[in-house]
């Protein structure tokens, strides 16, 4: 039976892999808030993640907001492509719905960072003084952002990714997990660094680098 939408104030956009640790985090960090799922993939509609409902697709927001709803969380989390992120971000403030800002109660975040807006940080990362991230960037569990770095808007670091200090990584790039990134490199707009990769030259905007020292990925396949 489909839940009361009445009773729904904060909507989790996307009901994979992500939203389930983005509702664990949330419900450890900000208890309180009735959450709801929409998501386009009809078969979860009615199920559960993480014990929160699947109401059904993006089209029910304006029903949702008449109802009530006034915050939502971006919970598509993805692998290199950040796009995705950015559009349903975008679609929520437009709908008129407030970012919710997640930071798991295990995530040390310093009091001298800044976030931004929707940013989800997760169990064990580390956001050291100075740091400075814009909106709806994720920092994954056990990744490292270093004093000083600048995080531009949409960008998802990785699973135990670790930057050094002063690191800037512009809009909607990627920092695969596990990779390291040298203090002072700067990853251009869009751009991709696979998975373990070692970054000790700049990543130009939409390039994708893999490897140790890392270089920019030849051929087709995936980082
Ligand atoms: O436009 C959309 C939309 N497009 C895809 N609106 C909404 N509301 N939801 C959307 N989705 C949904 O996001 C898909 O239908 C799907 O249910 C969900 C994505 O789930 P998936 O498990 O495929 O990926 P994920 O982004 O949650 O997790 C990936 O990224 C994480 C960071 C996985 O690779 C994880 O392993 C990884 N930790």
């Amino acid at each position: 039976m489909r839940p009361d939408p009445a009773r729904v104030d904060c909507i989790v956009l996307g009901g994979g892999g992500h939203a389930a640790v983005v509702i664990d985090a949330l419900e450890t960090y900000s208890p309180g808030y009735q959450l709801g799922i929409l998501d386009p993939d009809e078969t979860k509609w009615g199920r559960e993640v993480s014990g929160v409902p699947v109401l059904g697709g993006d089209e029910l927001l304006p029903e949702l907001m008449a109802a009530g709803a006034n915050r939502f969380v971006v919970g598509l989390g993805g692998t290199g492509d950040n796009g995705p992120r950015k559009r349903l971000f975008e679609m929520g403030l437009a709908q008129g719905l407030r970012p919710l800002t997640v930071i798991h109660p295990s995530a040390v975040c310093s009091r001298w960072a800044e976030v931004g807006a929707g940013c989800v940080i997760l169990p064990g990362a580390v956001v050291n003084a100075r740091a400075r991230l814009g909106v709806n960037v994720i920092v994954n569990s056990g990744a490292v952002v270093e004093h000083d770095c600048r995080i531009g808007d949409h960008v998802h670091i990785a699973t135990g990714a670790r930057l050094a200090a002063s690191v800037r990584v512009a809009a909607c790039g990627h920092v695969g997990v596990g990779a390291v990134i040298r203090q002072g490199i700067v990853v251009g707009e869009g751009a991709l660094v696979g998975a373990g990769a070692v970054v000790v030259n700049d990543v130009p905007a939409g390039v994708t680098m893999i490897g140790n020292p890392a270089g920019p990925m030849v051929g087709r396949g995936s980082a």
